[in-house]
């Protein structure tokens, strides 16, 4: 069984990036600590840290604003409307996990590629996920401080 290590962040689709923000920072006091566009998953993010430091260990809330009509965000925005789009789970070894949760029967949507904050990333079908579009995440920064 691959070793899940945390809750790494949950996604959060919306229209209006600096006004999702605003809402959790207002009402929680969570502060956006890292931005970034990705091009290929076609989303500006912004990352609010909820615990921990950016040593690999900590959780965040993900904020989703679609950059393309065409990227998984506008589509879910057009169908589902704002709201939770995936959660992600943390280990230290992406690809060792996607290959272990896939002999399990579940669909891995592509090979390890760049996630935020220079993470490794992958997808699992929200559909043999019990409707749950889940990520896997290896961070860049390592817990134990091991590269
Ligand atoms: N959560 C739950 N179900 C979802 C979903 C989501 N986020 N997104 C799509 N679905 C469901 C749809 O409702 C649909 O269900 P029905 O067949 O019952 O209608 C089904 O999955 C197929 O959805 P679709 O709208 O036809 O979309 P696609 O099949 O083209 O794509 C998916 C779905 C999951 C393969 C695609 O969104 C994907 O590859 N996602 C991974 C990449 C991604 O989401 N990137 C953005 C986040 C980036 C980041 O976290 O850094
Ligand atoms: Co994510």
């Amino acid at each position: 069984m691959p070793a899940f290590t945390r809750i790494d962040h949950i996604g959060i689709a919306c229209h209006d990036l600096d006004a999702t923000a605003r809402f959790y920072r207002d009402t929680y006091g969570f502060e956006v600590t890292h931005t970034e566009t990705n091009e290929e998953q076609g989303v500006r993010e912004a990352m609010l840290r909820i615990n921990g430091t950016d040593d690999g260990g900590a959780s965040y809330l993900q904020l989703l604003e679609p950059i393309r009509a065409d990227s998984p965000v506008a589509k879910f925005l057009a169908k589902s409307g704002e709201g939770v789009h995936h959660i992600a789970f943390g280990t230290a070894d992406v690809a060792g996990a996607a290959a272990a949760v896939g002999e399990r029967g579940v669909r891995v949507l592509g090979d390890p590629r760049t996630g935020s904050m220079g993470s490794l990333i992958t997808f699992l079908h929200p559909k043999d996920c019990g409707g749950v579009l889940t990520e896997l995440v290896e961070s860049a920064a390592k817990p134990d401080g091991h590269a």
